[in-house]
């Protein structure tokens, strides 16, 4: 299996193999959630298939008779050998989100499976069916390819790429040289393509290393800023609303992983001091444990953060195992439960009805719309609240002959009365303690 998604439109089967730990609605909303996820990457979807196994163990994961069907739907262009009669229904597993056309028989080009395949069983199948085939992960390290922006974004993609590809690489490219060319230089070829793939990731490692040191020093400067953070699963809104509480150009996508880099901007209209606003990446069932390793440093503003909003689209059936999801994640990644907020996102997709039961079932949470102003101040106003609650009210006493401090008080603390004196102003301010410490140390030091 190749990681060489071709721009032309895609014709996708997607495959559901259902076990006994993983059935009925589960599988279901998983095989919904795969078709977006496939849309993303710019495929139509065109039908699906499941089937009921033990496990997905199996050499070529499906029963013999569903490895007849799937050949069908893909034209016959693989090893399996057809002798049955008769055409198949493109869908057994309808879903509503994809609308049902005409298409002809025969018609997908690309298989993709809605669980992980090791390399070997990818092999098996693509060579049972000579289309091309992918699995979850390759999918979603796919998507995560072709979204990364920044940098540290690319490099952290680049290396669970590489990771994924690494054993494929192994068991499909290098398999048919080694046969032809014999054992002795197929084993210098395969060797030597793992190598480079293994200095590569060195060398990405590296370049990651250095990095990251350079964005935790711009957090030690922030850290003296009350921080927000926005975390959630994908799509659930939180670009949208950070645009909306920061007024920045923060782009919200419909499309699954539309931000994979954090994206930190000032609170808008703006506080004295500032508090800023953190966008992070989206969270996804089943998220490769590559990728999670790879974000932990993207999520460490969340990791940062003093508050915490759980943005979730509301609207979506599932919310609430993907809200499971991003707990289990945000464990995975150490972050630390800070205060947080959970936020029911799209209220403008549900009734009054379905907005009461759900303010009922979560009564601590914020019903919001990202698309309503209203909403926006709202949050806005409760941000605000929960950075003064952390605030503490002191009086500070500057001499007029020292320089610079008057500067830095008004950029990092809440000034609420000034009284000027004959040789000192007074400043009653509203500021962490922490900070308060800080400066009052300085100012005795200098
Ligand atoms: N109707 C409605 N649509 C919304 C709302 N908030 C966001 N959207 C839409 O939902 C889609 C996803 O929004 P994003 O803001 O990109 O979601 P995200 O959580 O940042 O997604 P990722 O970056 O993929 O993790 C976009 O099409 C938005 O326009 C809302 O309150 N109501
Ligand atoms: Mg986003």
């Amino acid at each position: 299996m190749q990681l060489t998604a071709k721009a032309s439109l895609n014709h996708a089967l997607l495959i559901s193999i259902c076990t006994p730990q993983f059935k009925g609605d589960e599988a279901t909303e998983s095989l919904a959630e795969l078709a977006r996820l496939v849309t993303t990457l710019g495929f139509k979807v065109v039908g699906t298939q499941s089937q009921k196994q033990s496990s997905t163990q199996k050499v070529n994961v499906l029963g013999e008779g569903k490895l007849i069907e799937i050949a069908r739907l893909t034209g016959n262009k693989g090893e399996v050998e057809d002798d049955s009669e008769g055409e198949y229904s493109l869908d057994d597993m309808p879903l509503s989100e994809i609308p049902s056309e005409d298409l002809p028989f025969a018609c997908a080009d690309v298989v993709v499976f809605d669980c992980d395949l090791t390399p070997s069983q990818l092999r098996n199948v693509e060579n049972q069916l000579g289309v091309e085939v992918f699995d979850r992960t390759g999918i979603i390290i796919e998507i995560f390819s072709r979204h990364a922006r920044t940098k540290t974004a690319k490099l952290q993609v680049e290396i669970a790429r590489l990771n994924y590809v690494a054993p494929r690489l192994r068991e499909t490219s290098c398999g048919d040289r080694e046969r032809q060319m014999g054992k002795g230089a197929g084993e210098t070829t395969l060797e030597l393509n793992r190598r480079k793939v293994r200095d590569q990731l060195a060398d990405l490692k590296r370049e990651l290393v250095n990095v990251q040191d350079e964005m935790q020093g711009r957090r030690t400067q922030r850290s003296d800023l009350f921080c927000v953070a926005l975390i959630g699963y994908t799509n659930a809104g939180k670009s949208s609303m950070m645009r909306a509480i920061t007024g920045s150009d923060v782009v919200g996508e419909n499309k699954l992983f539309a931000t994979l880099d954090t994206t930190v901007r000032a609170l808008y209209p703006t506080t004295q001091p500032r508090i800023l606003v953190s966008d992070t990446v989206g969270f996804i069932k089943k998220l490769p444990h590559d990728l999670v390793a790879s974000f932990h440093s993207t999520l460490a503003e969340a990791h940062d953060a003093s508050l915490l909003l759980y943005v979730v689209d509301a609207s979506d059936p599932s919310f609430r195992t993907q809200l499971e999801v991003v707990h289990e994640v945000l464990g995975e990644v150490g972050v630390e439960e800070s205060k947080k907020l959970l936020v029911l996102n799209k209220s403008d997709k549900l009734s009054i009805e379905q907005q009461q039961a759900l303010m009922t079932e979560f009564p601590d949470a914020m019903m919001t719309s990202a698309l309503n102003p209203n909403d926006v101040s709202k949050l806005h106003q409760y941000i605000v609240e929960v950075s003064q609650q952390e605030m503490i009210e002191d009086e500070i006493i500057v001499p007029y002959t020292t320089k610079g401090i008057i500067g830095e008080i008004r950029s990092t603390m809440s000034v609420t009365k000034e009284e000027y004196e004959y040789d000192h102003v007074k400043l009653t301010v509203r500021a962490n303690a922490i900070d308060l410490e800080k400066l009052k140390k300085r100012m005795l030091s200098s």
